[in-house]
């Protein structure tokens, strides 16, 4: 799908290096998905930490899984690894005298929730315990330099993987800065973050790693606004600023529009 992607180039190119796989909290060789759609597990609720709540597996990407919670709505899917501890077989909580509970925002009345959760394991495919990988160990200590090349989940876009820099190390943390989008999709996080991955990660596993954004473009798209001008565009500038000048100072996003694309969020 994203054939004009290429780490080796691009690291030459960018004069860069990538982070060494040591760094990361992620098997060297990366897990098999062996999941298929439809089965069923036991997953955290993202939404609420303290749930074991039945999910469902409604895509696979690469070594991911993309899950829903039964009983919650199609805007609330999650990803996780194949080797994430959030993620266990069914009867793991019953196991351990847990309940499985409903997930926030269960759309059903709460007394329910026994009945449906019955009516939805009835049947179901369970995930096989094999399926579930152990979660590999967390590197002693924080490796990352600034400048090191990655690959990371876009937490706006948690579907996303994207090619990303670190941008600045503090203790345990890392700042996450993807390449070609300035800052609006930038985050801190744990250097042992199971959401980071070395570069050839989506080689790998079969995932889509995105290609590099193009700031000034992509950017504008982001916020409706600022597109590059076309030069009889730009000829048109002075006139354009002059209209409304007579009613009422232009807009805030008027005046925006008619500037050439910003380095801003
Ligand atoms: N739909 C969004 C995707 C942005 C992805 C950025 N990833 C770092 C956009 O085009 O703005």
């Amino acid at each position: 799908q994203n054939d004009d992607f290429q780490w080796d180039k691009y690291l030459k190119e960018t004069g860069s290096l990538s982070a060494p796989a040591e760094c990361f909290r992620q098997s060297k060789i990366p897990p098999a998905n062996d999941f298929k759609v439809g089965m069923k597990l036991e997953a955290r609720d993202p939404r609420n930490v303290t749930s074991v709540c039945i999910a469902t597996v409604i895509g696979i990407t690469g070594a991911r899984l993309r899950l829903r919670l039964d009983g919650s709505d199609n805007r609330n899917d999650f990803w996780r690894l194949v080797d994430s501890r959030d993620i266990q077989p069914v009867g793991t909580c019953e196991k351990e005298g847990d309940l499985l509970q409903p997930p926030l925002g269960y759309q059903m009345n709460a007394s329910s929730w026994p009945m449906f959760l019955l009516r939805t394991l009835t049947g179901s495919e369970m995930a096989p315990a094999t399926f579930f990988k152990q979660e590999p160990p967390k590197p002693p200590i924080n490796n990352f330099k600034v400048g090191m090349k990655l690959e990371a989940i876009d937490r706006k876009n948690p579907y996303l993987i994207c090619p990303a820099t670190i941008g600045n190390v503090r203790g345990d943390e890392v700042h996450i800065t993807f390449d070609g989008w300035s800052g609006a999709f930038d985050y801190w996080c744990k250097y042992d973050c199971r959401d980071i991955f070395p570069v050839g990660w989506c080689c790998l596993t079969g995932d889509v790693l995105q290609p590099p954004g193009n700031s000034a473009e992509k950017k504008t798209k982001n916020k409706g606004v600022t597109k590059p001008l076309k030069d009889e565009e730009k000829a048109l500038v002075p006139i354009a600023k002059n209209i409304g000048k007579t009613q009422s100072s232009p807009s805030k996003a008027a005046q925006q529009s008619m500037q050439s694309p910003q380095k801003t969020a």
